[in-house]
């Protein structure tokens, strides 16, 4: 095992590798921006590294200064976490020819799912199933018309380069693509420099269900179940959970075999993630490979057993994994929320300020995964995702009863958070029934964020969660605080779940 190990990130998921690296008896290097001084990260490492002033383009981005600094406290590795360096392949490759372990994929792999066209043609090679389409790009609209009558109406046009559904169109029908043509290839012109645009047929409704792999050096690729993660506004992720109550014993081989495949084309070492379109009829269809630690990765780890960081430090190391893909069955039930300093009954509009109180959850099977403290000043320089509540429980049922017991329990002041949303989404009937899609938190939108509710709805709403909060909490009465939170209207409807 590494001695020394320099974590290239901040926030929740620098500790998070801190705590593996501690774990295995591994020193760490943390670094840090102005904006980050005094921040956990920087505190729970056994070192620190000042890199620059606070925007990441000129601190956390700087992959050669941060190399520089591994080399100089001799740490032997970097982790790259999740967001920033990641996925830059020039990076993996810097670290690599600086003589340092890179904890992630090699480049190449890195390289190779980097474009969606290479990612899809490799998939294709590999024998994984992905939407039915072309990956040429189209040279006019009277070709995109003859492919389209070719797969049937509803097709989406693509970007080749894209990413976060730039360049996307819909088309419902003949008449519409050659407008639609033009406004996705000038919109991926101007975001990726590039207005390659390819077909697809469009999946109506699906799921967007992920698939864990963990491969070593030695030829071993393991895929560790699948993850849900539907809950998402404009391509963020808000909720996500393993398992999936879309996907049968049978799907999640199947799925899993097809993730392994694609990844073993790829090259891939450590953990990855592929992310498939499931649709209503159990068809998937493999879209595109995270090659990177990603931020839900804590419901894998809880229903698999298994620590994913751990792991990914010990076969960057040269370690194999111990485990055969028959003992690798999920337990129980897991959920994620992310608590974002965004205000979502104003748009998710980004939140600061400095946190003047935090209250944490605990208790059986509560899991915090945090970046900040009471006293943390959350600005506008990085991503407003402040921490992970993550919950396990036997049943789907008894996690999201859980879920929402932890968020009655946790309380942020001084800036506004995504837990209230949560609480919403954790008493809404379809969630409970596990019956959502892509589309069905924007869908829900109004009765999920309380945006249309008027002031003295909210008011009664922020009094009657405020008088449960306490009772739940058994502490003293804190209904001003609760009301500051603008505290969930529904809170005292829900419903028990059976014994367990
Ligand atoms: C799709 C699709 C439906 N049909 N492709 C969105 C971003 C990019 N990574 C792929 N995306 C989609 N591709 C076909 N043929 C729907 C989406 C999509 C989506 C996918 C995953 C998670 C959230 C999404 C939200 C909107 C659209």
């Amino acid at each position: 095992m590494f001695s020394k190990v320099l974590i290239a990130n901040r926030g929740e998921i620098a500790l998070r590798v801190i705590r593996a690296c501690q774990e295995l008896g591994v020193r760490t290097v943390a670094v840090y921006s102005d904006a980050d001084a005094r921040a956990p990260h920087v505190r729970e490492a056994d070192e620190a590294v000042h890199v620059g002033p606070p925007p990441s383009a000129q601190s956390y981005l700087l992959g050669d200064r941060l190399i520089e600094a591994a080399k100089r406290t001799g740490a032997e590795a970097i982790h790259p976490g999740y967001g920033f360096l990641s996925e830059r392949e020039w990076f993996a490759r810097a670290v690599r020819e600086a003589g340092l372990t890179f904890v992630g994929p090699p480049a190449e792999a890195i390289e190779a799912m980097g474009s969606k066209t290479a990612a899809r043609q490799l998939a294709i090679r590999a024998g994984t199933p992905v939407v039915p389409g072309t990956t040429e790009p189209l040279r006019d609209a009277a070709e995109a018309a003859a492919i389209a009558e070719q797969y049937g109406y509803p097709v989406l046009l693509k970007a080749a380069a894209g990413g976060g559904g730039k360049g996307m169109r819909v088309v419902r029908a003949a008449g519409e693509i050659a407008g639609a043509l033009e406004s996705a290839q000038r919109e991926a012109r101007n975001a990726f420099g590039d207005d390659a645009v390819y077909v697809e047929k469009y999946i109506e409704g699906p799921r967007h269900v992920e698939i864990q792999v963990l491969g070593d050096r030695h030829g071993n690729m393991l895929h560790l179940g699948e993850r849900e993660c539907s809950v998402q506004r404009r391509h963020q992720k808000m909720i996500e959970e393993a398992p999936s109550v879309a996907v049968t014993p049978e799907l999640r081989a199947r799925m899993g075999a097809a993730a392994v495949a694609a990844a073993r084309a790829a090259g891939y070492e450590n953990a990855g993630t592929c992310e498939f379109l499931l649709d209503r009829d159990g068809n998937f269809y493999f879209l595109e490979m995270n090659t990177r630690i990603q931020v839900e990765h804590p419901v894998t780890e809880l229903v698999m057993g298994v620590d994913l960081v751990q792991w990914q430090l010990r076969v960057a190391a040269g370690e194999a994994l111990p485990f055969r893909q028959e003992e690798l069955e999920p337990r129980g039930w897991a959920i994620e929320c992310r608590i974002t300093s965004e205000d979502p009954s104003n748009g998710f509009l980004p939140s600061t300020g400095r946190i003047s109180y935090l209250h944490l959850p605990t208790g059986p099977g509560v899991r915090w995964d945090g970046g900040i403290e009471a006293g943390s000043e959350v600005g506008l320089y990085y991503d407003p995702m402040l921490a992970k509540l993550i919950v396990h429980a036997r049943t789907r049922e008894l996690a999201i009863a859980r879920m929402h017991r932890a968020l009655l329990e946790l309380t942020v002041e001084g800036v506004e958070t995504s837990r209230d949303f949560h609480l919403r989404v954790m008493e809404h009937d379809d969630f409970r029934r596990g019956d959502i899609s892509i589309q069905w938190l924007e869908q829900h939108l109004p009765e999920l964020t309380g945006a249309g509710a008027s002031d003295e709805e909210k008011l009664v709403a922020a009094i009657a969660a405020a008088l449960v909060a306490d009772r739940v909490r058994g502490g003293p009465p804190r209904a001003a605080a609760g009301a500051a939170n603008g505290a969930s209207n529904g809170a005292a409807a829900m419903p028990a779940p059976a014994a367990g």
